[in-house]
């Protein structure tokens, strides 16, 4: 299950999101604006910041990282 943290505004989310989308990527998304969701990220990532990915026992910051690790389970997949 791929789980992504993000803001509605945030550029780096919407690249990320657009990138899921595009590929048809299952993900749960959610959004740090609800306060226990910022909280938790915290929890998971020790920083606020979005987007940040976590793929099972996988997790991450930077969208360009999360957009190449997603990448790579499509190709992996082929
Ligand atoms: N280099 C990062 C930049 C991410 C970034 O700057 N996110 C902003 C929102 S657009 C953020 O979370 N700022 C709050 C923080 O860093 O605590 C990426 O590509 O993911």
């Amino acid at each position: 299950m791929i789980i992504l943290y993000t803001l509605p505004q945030c550029p780096f989310c919407i690249k990320v999101l657009d990138f899921v989308r595009k590929h048809d990527i299952e993900f749960t998304n959610k959004n740090i604006e609800d306060e226990e969701t910022k909280e938790e990220l915290m929890k998971l990532g020790g920083k606020g910041q979005v987007p940040y990915l976590v793929d099972g026992e996988v997790s991450m910051y930077e969208s360009d990282d999360i957009i190449e690790h997603l990448q790579q389970k499509l190709e992996n997949k082929e």
